[in-house]
C-alpha cells in the first residue's frame, strides 16, 4: 500500500508549567534526538520543523483560585498555541505539536477547532491518556494545570483568561473519545457523565479489546466528514515500557495495543493533527521512551510490517 505523503510541520512546545513535576520542557528536543523527523522522511513525508514556540506575553492577572500553579504561564502558552495551531489548521499540513505537558492542548487543541470551524468540518478528539483532564479551574485539587485542558476545551466555565469568554470554538462533549484512562477524580467523572464525553477506561478495553472500541468511534469521524486530532499523553501507555513520564499509572496499554491503535488511525486516513505530551526526559531509561513515542508516530504515519490491512481501519 502506498503511504499518502503528508507534509508534516513539527512545533516544539517545551511547556513545563502544567505538570507537578518539571523536565517535560526537554521533551521536544528529546523527539529530535530519537530521529522523529527522519523516520517520518523515510516514510516518505517531508517534514518542516518550525522550532520551538515561547509563551505569549500576559499582562497582570489574578488566578481565579489560589491553589492553581502557574496560571500566567497556562494563559501564554495558550494564547501562543492556539494561534499557531489556527494558522497550521488552515494550511494543507499535518502539524504535530511536540510537548511539553498536556496543558499545551488547551492551546494546540482550540487552534485546530478555531481551524476546523472555519472549513465547517466538526473536529474530532482522541485523548489517549491514563488519566481524564477534565478538572475546571474550581474542580481541581492539585492546581496541576495539565488536568484541566479538555475540561476547557469543551467549553466548561472558568476558564475566561485564557482566550476570551465564551470558548468561541468548543469541541462536543460527544465528538471527544477519552480511551485507556484508569485515574478519574470524583468531580471529573460526575462532569464526563453529564456531558456525555466517551470514556473507555482499561476495563473495557481488558474486557472488549482496544480495536472494537476504537472502531465505532473512527466510523463516526467519517460518518460526519469530521476532522480528527489525536493527543497522546506518555501515561497513555504502562509505565513498563514508558517510564519517562511524571505521572505514571500501572496498567496501561501494552506495546501492541498501542501500535495497533496507531495502525488502525493511520488506516482511517482520517488524522490531521497529533500532540505528543508528557514526555519528561530526565526521568527516562536511556532514551527508550522518547524512541518509543517516535516509534508509534510511526505507525501512525504508515510503517507496516507487511502487506495490506484486510479492512479499512
Ligand atoms: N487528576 C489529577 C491527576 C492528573 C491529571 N492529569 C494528570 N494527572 N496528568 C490532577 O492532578 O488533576
Ligand atoms: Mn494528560
Ligand atoms: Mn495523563
Amino acid at each position: 500500500m502506498n503511504v499518502a505523503r503528508k507534509q508534516i510541520v513539527l512545533v516544539g512546545a517545551p511547556v513545563d508549567e502544567g505538570a507537578g513535576q518539571r523536565g517535560c520542557l526537554m521533551g521536544p528536543d528529546a523527539y529530535r534526538t530519537a530521529g522523529l523527523a527522519g523516520m517520518l522522511e523515510a516514510l516518505g513525508h517531508t517534514v518542516a520543523d518550525h522550532g520551538n514556540l515561547a509563551p505569549a506575553e500576559v499582562g497582570p492577572l489574578r488566578a481565579p483560585n489560589p491553589v492553581l500553579k502557574n496560571y500566567r504561564a497556562y494563559v501564554g502558552w495558550t494564547r501562543a498555541l492556539h494561534d499557531k495551531a489556527a494558522g497550521l489548521g488552515a494550511a494543507s499540513v499535518f502539524p504535530i505539536y511536540l510537548g511539553g505537558d498536556h496543558a499545551m492542548a488547551a492551546g494546540s487543541v482550540s487552534g485546530q477547532a478555531r481551524a476546523a470551524a472555519a472549513r465547517n468540518r466538526p473536529l474530532f478528539v482522541l485523548w489517549l491518556d491514563a488519566h481524564s483532564d477534565f478538572h475546571t479551574l474550581e474542580s481541581t485539587a492539585s492546581g496541576n494545570l495539565h488536568g484541566t485542558p479538555l475540561a476547557f476545551l469543551c467549553g466548561l466555565p472558568g476558564f475566561d483568561d485564557l482566550l476570551g469568554s465564551p470558548l468561541e470554538h468548543t469541541l462536543k462533549p460527544e465528538n471527544v473519545e477519552i480511551l485507556g484512562v484508569r485515574s478519574i477524580d470524583r468531580e471529573e467523572r460526575d462532569m464526563l457523565r453529564g456531558l456525555g464525553v466517551g470514556v473507555s477506561d482499561m476495563r473495557r478495553i481488558d474486557e472488549e479489546g482496544i480495536a472494537p472500541l476504537l472502531r465505532p468511534f473512527l466510523e463516526r469521524v467519517r460518518a460526519a466528514d469530521g476532522l480528527l486530532h489525536v493527543s497522546l499523553d506518555v501515561d497513555f501507555l504502562d509505565p513498563e515500557i514508558a517510564p519517562a513520564v511524571g505521572t505514571t499509572v500501572p496498567g496501561g496499554a501494552s506495546f501492541r495495543e498501542a501500535h495497533l491503535v496507531m495502525e488502525m488511525l493511520h488506516d482511517s486516513g482520517l488524522v490531521t493533527s497529533l500532540d505528543l505530551v508528557e514526555l519528561n526526559p530526565f526521568l527516562d531509561e536511556r532514551g527508550r521512551t522518547a524512541r518509543l513515542m517516535v516509534d508509534l508516530a510511526g505507525s501512525l504515519f504508515g510503517r507496516r510490517v507487511f502487506d495490506r490491512p484486510t479492512r479499512s481501519f
